[in-house]
């Protein structure tokens, strides 16, 4: 398969189910700036997500909560945000984030720049009645520097972001504005009229790069909830913003995929220097350090079959 390079923006998104060779999904998303995955998650483990969420969801307010929340158009006024889905959901820290069909996109995409990943934070950001389109943006602007090295660099942070609810145009389906990626001036973020709608049924999930023009769509309707789950996830050697380390306790960890202990700072993660792991103790590999059974898997720098 070969890599449209063309500097066209395509008018939409393309999809694909979890059948679909990983390999495939990386050229839409490498040429798009994003893909659509339908059915990622099975209709079972997408109500039991949205089950154990519930409770939390329904004691949580619309709006910014805390002085280092975002300003409130990046939020959302009727926007009610929680993080921490590790404690939170059991189908989530079991299932969801350790699925092989998520993790090896994420090694597609992450694996051509660094030997390891980060997930970044976990957010559900569940847009009610009323709220507006949030402000257009790129992800990567959270470090700064890489949004004034404009389009010709590494990918520094990839978007998981699924429909819990079906995501349509009047309920705040997350805008994206494919080909924007490629810009050659990322101080751009676009227009809302060159924005289109990720519409995907509820179980799906919108992989997009941290270099794509985009943000919550406005929710339109008199009484829909549109709720997603963001799960970004950054490069190894850059500071991911949820402090799992310090969230989610070592016995839980434990009960951890290795995949998923590594991606939330409970495993080292090994470089290029010669064979080195960082996020270590005293040279050991942490979480033998720390007790976490099975090997350490995964992390080689240029996944076979993705190199550039
Ligand atoms: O809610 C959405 O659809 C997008 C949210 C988003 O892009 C963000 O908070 O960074
Ligand atoms: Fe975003």
């Amino acid at each position: 398969m070969t890599v449209d390079d063309t500097r066209v923006t395509r008018p939409t998104l393309a999809r694909c189910t979890r059948d679909t060779p990983v390999a495939e999904m990386y050229e839409h998303y490498r040429r798009d700036g994003g893909v659509i995955v339908e059915g990622i998650l099975s209709p079972e483990d997408l109500a039991a997500i949205n089950a154990e969420i519930d409770p939390h969801m329904a004691l949580r307010a619309p709006g910014p909560r805390r002085s280092a929340d975002a300003s409130v158009e990046f939020h959302g006024a009727q926007t009610r945000r929680l993080r921490d889905l590790f404690n939170l959901s059991p189908t989530f820290r079991d299932r969801l984030i350790a699925d092989p069909v998520l993790l090896d996109l994420v090694d597609a995409i992450m694996l051509p720049w660094a030997g390891s990943y980060w997930l970044t934070s976990t957010d559900l950001i569940q847009i009610g009645p009323g709220n507006k389109a949030q402000v257009l943006h790129r992800d990567q602007e959270a470090w700064e520097y890489f949004s004034d090295a404009g389009a010709d660099q590494l990918e520094v942070v990839c978007n998981a972001f699924y429909a819990l609810t079906d995501f349509t145009d009047a309920n705040g389906a997350t805008r994206v504005i494919p080909g924007s990626h490629r810009w050659e001036d990322y101080s751009e973020t676009g227009t809302p009229e060159m924005t289109i709608p990720a519409e995907m049924p509820a179980g799906s999930m919108l992989m997009f790069s941290g270099k794509i023009v985009h943000g919550g769509g406005a929710n339109r309707t008199a009484d829909e909830e549109r709720r997603g789950l963001a799960i970004p996830f950054n490069l190894g050697w850059l500071m991911p913003m949820d402090a799992h380390p310090f969230m989610i306790d070592r016995a839980l960890a434990k009960t951890l995929h290795p995949r998923v202990q590594r991606l939330v700072g409970f495993r080292s993660h090994p470089v290029g220097l010669y064979g080195t792991n960082m996020w270590h103790v005293d040279y050991q590999e942490l979480g033998e350090y720390l007790g976490m059974d099975g090997e350490a898997v995964g992390g080689t720098r240029g996944a076979p079959g993705f190199a550039e």
